[in-house]
């Protein structure tokens, strides 16, 4: 099998993003963005998810807010894993995962279909204050962005949120990190197949 590596530069008038992935890594990271939660969040994702990734926010529209920043490290991380995936041959495609953290409980269930949608659903209506200049409207426009940039059907539940915002976006970035892992596993059964009855994933 030829090494599932990626690696993209994106320049906007808004931001500049360089990053590397290797999807069959050790959970290794170099996170660089302004976004400080944002990078304990993909150090965790990557770590549990056993992908090796670097990300460097080089240039950043931050005077204004994290709003394009936030959005434009979703996108490249969804383009990084589209692009190491290649024709997808051969990938288990779905994935599901759960993260329990105090009683906060994050799930995540992913299908790399070629379709990019999110689904974000927090259970009940307990207020979630806002952290380090983060917020859950922050969280669903990253994952969606990044749902787009990849080409896949994300949806995302949390049950018995926290007060705390951390906590629930937590049990969120590891619960996608292991859904992850298991849909870009090589199914043996597929090997060298694409695993849609389409014939293609594009
Ligand atoms: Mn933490």
């Amino acid at each position: 099998m030829k090494p599932r590596k990626a690696s993209l530069e994106r320049k906007s008038k808004e931001t500049e993003i360089v990053a590397e992935l290797n999807i069959d890594g050790k959970g290794q990271t170099k996170i660089k963005t302004p976004i400080g939660i944002l990078d304990h969040m993909l150090e965790l994702f990557a770590f549990h998810g056993y992908f090796d990734l670097n990300l460097e926010v080089k240039k950043a529209d931050v005077q204004i807010d994290i709003h394009h920043t936030n959005e434009d490290v979703g996108i490249v991380l969804g383009k990084l894993f589209k692009k190491a995936l290649d024709e997808k041959q051969g990938i288990r495609r779905f994935g599901y995962a759960f993260s329990p953290m105090e009683s906060t409980l994050g799930r995540t269930v992913v299908d790399i279909s070629g379709r990019g949608y999110l689904t974000l659903q927090v259970e009940g209506n307990v207020v979630i204050k806002d952290q380090e200049g983060y917020s859950i409207s922050y969280l669903e426009h990253f994952l969606e962005s990044f749902a787009h940039g990849l080409g896949a059907t994300i949806n995302v539940h949390i049950s018995k949120p926290s007060e705390d915002l951390h906590t629930n976006i937590e049990t969120v970035f590891k619960s996608l990190g292991l859904a992850l892992d298991q849909a870009t596993q090589i199914d043996p059964r597929r090997e060298g197949t694409v695993p849609s009855t389409k014939g293609i994933i594009d």
